[in-house]
């Protein structure tokens, strides 16, 4: 077998256009669009002869691909790599990197501790953390979003409801980034993330242990199912760093993009102050103009077939989730940046039994700053260049210099 990136080289498939692009380039990652219009114009999907994989970007085969487990499993790796040929660099999440009937248990018990219930006694705590955030901004006049606001919240109010007996703003955030990096392939990028894994991986694994957990935040929920024997002890310290692994990253990311794009299009920040009510469907506007998570993968684990084309088993499929959130057979004008849009659908969270398990705390936490910019801030200036991060399966801003000025 013939082997790429930890997977196998398939052969290009009847009809499928051959596309010698490395959607990994870094002006690529950064600025992305141009490279998914022309994804989605060449067809269903396309075969990139550098990785030997096919990719869509369009929203009905993104959508098929996502949401059928049974053809397209997870449990192979949810990046470049083949689990079934290769071994990853960690152990695998028992909750992403798996399939049901397993998969079903270990959900049951992260859903439940991270259900609208479990949560909303949260809420009230996450709108003080960020009204004094914003008001600390507007003190401050211009500051720089990324790390004054988006991470330097994130950062605390999350580990606090997990219950974290000790916080690292940079080890959460970076942990984050290189569980995000290691989906792609295995060049400069990944590798210098990966450098950094003997600092973080011991930490963040001492973290998980019930231990370094309070007794009444979500770690606890998770550890309470160990004792009613749901599942193990150590089941549960993995659920736990599913939580550190996916829910930092994507909400500093998040709360940045929303204020990229409220500074971007300051109408649009008119029109979402002037009705609150408009506060939640701005943020997922937000999710489906900037996705957070640009992409994932799946593997077919049969011989297959998607809008006629013949898709064989190990073949690993790049679902570029930002595309089909701009594709202009599902969305009216795409790339029109609109609060008013309220974009069911979108795939910026995925779809189906994987989709993002803890959605209801993410939207909790960037709700909580909405309202306080709602409330207190009356324009959002750039001060400076945005900067996008390069990152396998985020994009993210690495800089974002804003001056709020109070209402
Ligand atoms: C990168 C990522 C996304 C979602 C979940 C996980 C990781 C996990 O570790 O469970």
């Amino acid at each position: 077998m013939n082997m790429i990136e930890g997977h196998m080289a398939i052969e290009v498939p009847e009809n499928v256009p051959v596309w010698d692009v490395d959607p990994y380039d870094h002006n690529i990652l950064r600025d992305p669009y141009d490279y998914y219009s022309e994804l989605r114009a060449k067809g269903p999907f396309v075969y990139i002869p550098k990785y030997a994989i096919l990719a869509t970007g369009r929203y009905l085969e993104a959508k098929e691909v996502f949401t059928d487990w049974e053809r397209f499993v997870s449990s192979r790796g949810v990046g470049l790599q083949d689990f079934k040929l290769e071994e990853p660099w960690r152990p695998p999440s028992v909750v992403l990197e798996v399939d049901p009937p397993y998969h079903t248990k270990t959900r049951t018990v992260i859903a439940r501790a991270l259900s609208p219930k479990a949560i909303r006694a949260l809420k009230e705590g996450f709108q003080i953390a960020a009204d004094k955030l914003v008001d600390d901004l507007l003190a401050k006049g211009t500051s720089e979003i990324v790390v004054d606001l988006a991470e330097a919240y994130t950062t605390t109010v999350f580990p606090a409801a997990v219950g974290l007996s000790e916080t690292d703003s940079r080890r959460l955030v970076d942990y984050g980034a290189m569980v995000f990096n290691a989906l792609g392939p295995d060049n400069e990028l990944r590798q210098s993330a990966m450098a950094q894994a003997p600092d973080i991986v011991p930490w963040i694994m001492e973290r998980c242990k019930r231990e370094n957990l309070s007794t009444d935040g979500i770690g606890a929920t998770i550890y309470a199912a160990a004792d009613d024997g749901e599942i193990t002890e150590e089941e549960a310290g993995m659920l736990v760093r599913s939580l550190l692994s996916a829910g930092v990253d994507t909400t500093v990311t998040g709360i940045g993009s929303l204020i990229w794009c409220l500074a971007t299009w300051p109408e649009q920040f008119e029109i979402m102050k002037a009705d609150p009510k408009l506060v939640r469907p701005a943020f997922e506007e937000t999710l489906r103009f900037t996705s957070p998570v640009h992409s994932f993968f799946r593997t077919a684990n049969v011989d297959t077939e998607v809008s006629g084309i013949k898709i064989v088993d190990g073949t690993k499929i790049m679902c570029s989730l930002a595309s089909a959130n701009r594709d202009e057979r599902q969305w009216p004008q795409p790339d029109k940046f609109d609060v008013t849009r309220m974009p069911a659908g979108h795939l910026a969270m995925g779809l189906g039994i994987h989709g993002c398990v803890g959605q209801v705390i993410a939207r909790a936490e960037v709700e909580a700053v909405s309202n306080a910019l709602a409330d207190k801030v009356g324009s959002i200036e750039f001060a400076g260049e945005a900067v996008w991060r390069p990152n396998h399966s985020i994009r993210a801003l690495d800089r974002l210099p804003v001056s709020f000025g109070k209402k």
